[in-house]
């Protein structure tokens, strides 16, 4: 019913996945490195956005918009937003929460440059796990607060929560705000209800503040649940709970997102310095999304089941030591190289010159995090089975290689 397959050109689109990896990966703003690949010639399996069309109902939504001909200056006014977003997480996650919680964004990263700063004194410090997504500890780097760190623990691919050392730091009285990922990226681990509990009971044991980054819960294998951290502390004032339809619908450029503010003070503090304007476009694509978007999501979630499948199998046969379980959440892949690379190693480098394949390596993940990299899997299984046999076969010549030089 949905083509998952149809290769979608996105060249010339102004698109950050094919046209903004040197500045972002190598560090390249002048955009003069070259490869021995073209541009057109990269699988490209890095920035989490998927080679899939955004549903058709969600374009039905903006196209209807468009009719409307005016932009004017726009918010989210009355309900009809609301009851779409809340119906949502009634059906999906059995939770709710009343509308006046609910601010908007234009995305989940400008809204933890913001938070940080309204949470956070100047001597105050931000505490996040690792691996972690960079954007966390650049939201404390921008506002000038310190970062503290908890190392996940990795039992076998499995990676688990620290809780002495999460408790530890917590417990620091300079430490203010936990940002938590829960989904977790890059490892794809949908906490479980136990754990969750574990970490609300410090939470609020300690009195820290927490923002929940829930950006990746639609987005899990198909049979799986997952559970808001607002669910398990349902009476905590100092949790700000961050969704958005733009990672599960593929739209991140139209930049919206939902933060749940249950703190009035700090509601009242981001609605008087937010510039509280939203884009029509977006807004129409979110409340479609949430309204008639649950039938294609259901599609695309055994579209990625089978992808990672896939990769499972390509990998346990073709590069044997690298070390993958298949995530519970995302659709980016988490593979321990360190088999195979010192931990110096630019893996990102290797892999595009190597490999003509582009993506992240975990030096991109803050700490707790080298020999790995992330591979995106949102793509058509053609240009997956592409991407894994390039980065397998480069791997494996760099091997016999070196075994060539030593013999
Ligand atoms: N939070 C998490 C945990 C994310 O993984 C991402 C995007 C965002 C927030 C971005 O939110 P936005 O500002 O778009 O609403 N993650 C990306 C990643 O891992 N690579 O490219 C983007």
């Amino acid at each position: 019913m949905y083509n998952f397959d149809e290769i979608i050109e996105r060249r010339g689109t102004n698109a950050m996945n094919t046209d903004g990896f040197r500045s972002y990966i190598f560090h390249d703003d002048a955009g003069t490195m070259t490869f021995p690949y073209k541009d057109e010639e990269f699988i490209r399996m890095w920035v989490a956005d998927m080679e899939f069309a955004t549903p058709d109902v969600v374009i039905d939504g903006i196209k209807k918009r468009l009719d409307a001909r005016i932009f004017g200056y726009t918010r989210v006014f009355g309900h009809a937003y609301y009851d779409a977003f809340v119906g949502w997480c009634r059906e999906k996650y059995g939770w709710e929460f009343p509308q006046e919680q609910l601010v908007m964004s234009n995305g989940i990263i400008p809204a933890l440059f913001e938070m940080v700063d309204y949470i956070c004194a100047p001597d105050e410090k931000v505490l996040f796990v690792t691996p972690s997504y960079a954007y966390f500890k650049y939201a404390a780097d921008y506002n000038a607060r310190a970062c503290v760190c908890s190392d996940l623990i990795n039992k076998g691919g499995r990676w688990e929560i620290d809780f002495d050392d999460l408790e530890r730091k917590c417990a620091d009285p300079k430490t203010t705000l936990l940002i938590f990922c829960n989904p977790h990226n890059p490892t794809g681990r949908i906490w479980t209800e136990e754990e969750l509990e574990r970490v609300a009971a410090i939470v609020e044991k300690t009195g820290i503040w927490c923002i929940s980054d829930e950006i990746h819960c639609d987005l899990i294998r198909s049979g799986l649940k997952h559970t808001p951290l607002a669910k398990v502390m349902p009476d905590y004032v100092r949790l700000v709970t961050c969704m958005a339809p733009t990672k599960t619908f593929n739209c991140a450029g139209l930049m919206i997102s939902n933060v749940i503010i249950r703190d009035k003070a700090l509601r009242e503090k981001w609605l008087a310095r937010h510039y509280n304007f939203d884009n029509p476009l977006s807004i129409a694509a979110a409340q479609a999304a949430y309204e008639k978007g649950g039938e294609w999501l259901e599609e695309l979630k055994k579209y990625l089941d089978a992808n990672f499948a896939f990769t499972k199998e390509y990998l346990a046969a073709h590069l044997p030591k690298a070390r993958f379980v298949v995530p519970e959440a995302t659709y980016l892949a988490w593979v321990d190289l360190s088999e195979y690379f010192a931990p110096d190693e630019s893996l990102p480098g290797f892999f595009a010159y190597k490999a003509g394949v582009l993506l992240e390596g975990g030096k991109m993940f803050v700490q707790n995090s080298d020999g790995f990299i992330r591979l995106n899997l949102a793509m058509p299984r053609v240009m997956l089975a592409e991407g894994l046999k390039r980065i397998c076969e480069a791997v494996n010549t760099k091997h016999s290689e070196k075994f060539i030089q030593k013999a």
